[in-house]
């Protein structure tokens, strides 16, 4: 009975409990327990640490950012509150929050992030680890104010000389080379996406419990793709291939072309994690006045090509895969395709042509 049970095994985990069928009870694992299952035998449990770090402060930015409409109440960014503090911006709290958690640890050696100019070394006074996190604090950040679901993504590479503190080079690298890549999605449920390489698995946060329990084991693009995800608004700025690659997409005539359904939301995590599940292609090419586009390499495209990867897609840029650019800058910016590998496929065929 429920009220014979410790406070934090409330109802909210009941409904997992209940049998499935005759006899087989749902498991239930957090993602602490999952990431240290999946660790090697041989690990020291620095990467797994470091996944947990991210989880942590995963739960911290969801608490924040749930909390978001009631800014027009309790004072705007900007304002000073009643402990005469400022009010953060919600992408600069979840940008202090992740170097602050992961800065003293000893698990990394560098950090990244999209809402800095420079590379985040970690202070002299902290033992220096073999890792470096590159991370967008707050995805989709216009989309804070009306509500609508944001998200987080994160990279984690090996430090290149591990002898040395952390330089540029340790985050410069292709996103091939990550160990580790994924997302938190702040939407309707608070959900953590990663792969360490060895399949997609998604954990859904347990406001009740604070944990976040594994819900999507194994994630795989369906192989029938439901939806194409562009901003069309901007069709007159495209190259002539990628317009006729905009305009296969719709084509009902063309037996050639599958039968698919628009949704664009305008943040990139939700437009992609809805593709994960449901199967599509999202696309922010280049334009006139934009040739690389706006969807940066090092904290947008690269880990989630290393993700849809894994989950048995594609990502490019329309000419090569993401996973095997090369950075030049922190901040370099990307056409971007990614989504089921014939999708992107065609784009990069209709590209050719231009
Ligand atoms: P935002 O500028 O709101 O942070 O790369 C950033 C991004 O959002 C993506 O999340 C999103 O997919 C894209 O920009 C939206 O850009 P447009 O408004 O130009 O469509």
């Amino acid at each position: 009975m429920a009220g014979s049970l410790p406070f934090a095994f409330n109802n909210s985990l009941f409904h997992l409990l209940e049998p499935h069928g005759d006899t087989n009870m749902t498991k239930i694992q957090t993602i602490e327990r999952f990431i240290f299952d999946q660790q090697p035998e041989t690990a020291h449990g620095e990467f797994t640490n470091l996944l947990y770090d991210i989880a942590l402060v995963a739960k911290l930015i969801a608490h924040k950012t749930n909390r978001a409409g009631l800014v027009d109440i309790l004072g705007q960014a900007g304002d000073v509150n009643i402990q005469g503090e400022a009010q953060q911006k919600l992408d600069v709290f979840a940008d202090e929050m992740i170097v602050r958690i992961c800065d003293h640890t000893g698990r990394l050696c560098v950090m990244a992030s999209e809402e800095r100019e420079e590379i985040i070394h970690i202070p002299k006074k902290y033992k220096k680890g073999s890792y470096a996190l590159v991370f967008d604090p707050l995805d989709g950040s216009s989309n804070i104010d009306v509500n609508v679901s944001i998200g987080t993504v994160f990279g984690i590479y090996r430090c290149i000389d591990w002898d040395l503190r952390g330089r540029i080079e340790d985050v410069l690298q292709p996103a091939r080379n990550l160990v580790a890549a994924g997302y938190v999605l702040f939407g309707a449920s608070t959900m953590m996406v990663y792969s360490t390489g060895r399949g997609v698995h998604g954990f859904t946060l347990d406001l009740e419990l604070g944990e976040f329990l594994l819900s999507h084991q194994n994630m795989r693009l369906p192989e029938l793709p439901a939806y194409y995800s562009v901003n069309w608004a901007y069709y007159q700025r495209w190259s002539p291939g990628i317009q006729a690659f905009a305009r296969w997409l719709q084509d009902q005539d063309d037996s050639d072309a599958p039968t698919l359904s628009a949704r664009y939301i305008g943040s990139l995590v939700s437009d992609f994690h809805r593709n994960l599940l449901r199967g599509g292609i999202f696309f922010y090419p280049a334009e006139a006045d934009k040739p690389n586009g706006k969807i940066r390499l090092l904290y947008e495209a690269g880990p989630l090509a290393f993700l849809i990867d894994q989950a048995g897609g594609y990502a490019s840029d329309g000419r090569e895969s993401i996973l095997d650019i090369e950075p030049t800058g922190l901040h370099q910016r990307t056409p971007f395709f990614i989504g089921n590998r014939d999708l992107v496929e065609k784009a990069e065929s209709f590209i050719r042509q231009d």
